[in-house]
């Protein structure tokens, strides 16, 4: 009782506690549009491509690791309509990854690609700032295959499909361009706040 409560009155402090139309659910719902892929970590690696899919560098699993690392605790947000509060995790942010890079972002939108061909597309300035990382532990244990692991982006102030599973990389690109979801008419940013759900919300 007294957990639920300080989570609630936590939640309440910013004024809402959930986007509209978006239920709490304390469990982690699986939503995956295939197959969970299993890549050994000695195959892994992640990479930043400019516009022209050159590659400007990439980490294997243990450079990753060994990049500074942040953890966060924060709500996540289903287009499905699941809210979950509270949930932790530890990552190298994006800025992070430019700074190791040594190159500033050479375009002002990503396409995030992943084991299993799965990609979303994100600006630039959706990432930037302490708004995205790439993370490898949830709740203080390495991250579940099923939710992603070894690691998936978490773009928590977007909806929950632009928290790219099992991602392997970032390709700039000069101009927007839809991935997975967008294409079958999600809404290519998925802002919740605004309930930006399918593409003309
Ligand atoms: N590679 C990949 N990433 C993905 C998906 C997917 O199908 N494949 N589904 C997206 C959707 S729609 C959601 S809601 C979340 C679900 O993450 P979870 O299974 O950890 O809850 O992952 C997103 N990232
Ligand atoms: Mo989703």
């Amino acid at each position: 009782m007294i957990s639920r409560g300080f989570r609630r009155k936590r939640a309440d402090t910013g004024g809402t506690a959930v986007p509209p139309g978006q239920y709490v659910t304390t469990d982690f719902p699986v939503l995956s549009a295939g197959p969970t892929p299993r890549t050994r970590i000695a195959d892994w690696s992640f990479a930043l491509e400019d516009a022209d899919g050159k590659e400007m560098f990439r980490w294997g699993w243990f450079e990753l690791l060994a990049l500074p690392a942040t953890e966060v605790t924060v709500d996540i947000h289903c287009v499905t309509k699941w809210s979950k509060l509270g949930t932790r995790w530890k990552g190298v942010t994006f800025d992070d990854l430019v700074l190791a890079a040594g190159r500033p972002p050479p375009a002002p939108f990503v396409m995030a690609f992943c084991d299993g061909g799965y990609t979303t597309n994100l600006a630039v300035a959706d990432l930037e700032a302490g708004k995205a990382m790439v993370a490898y532990e949830y709740d203080g244990h390495a991250l579940a295959p099923e939710h992603g692991g070894p690691a998936r982006l978490l773009v928590p102030h977007l909806y929950f499909w632009k928290s790219a599973k099992w991602v392997r990389g970032l390709r700039f690109m000069q101009a927007d361009a839809p991935g997975f979801w967008e294409g079958l008419g999600y809404h290519g940013r998925g802002d919740p706040w605004k309930e930006e759900r399918y593409a003309g919300d």
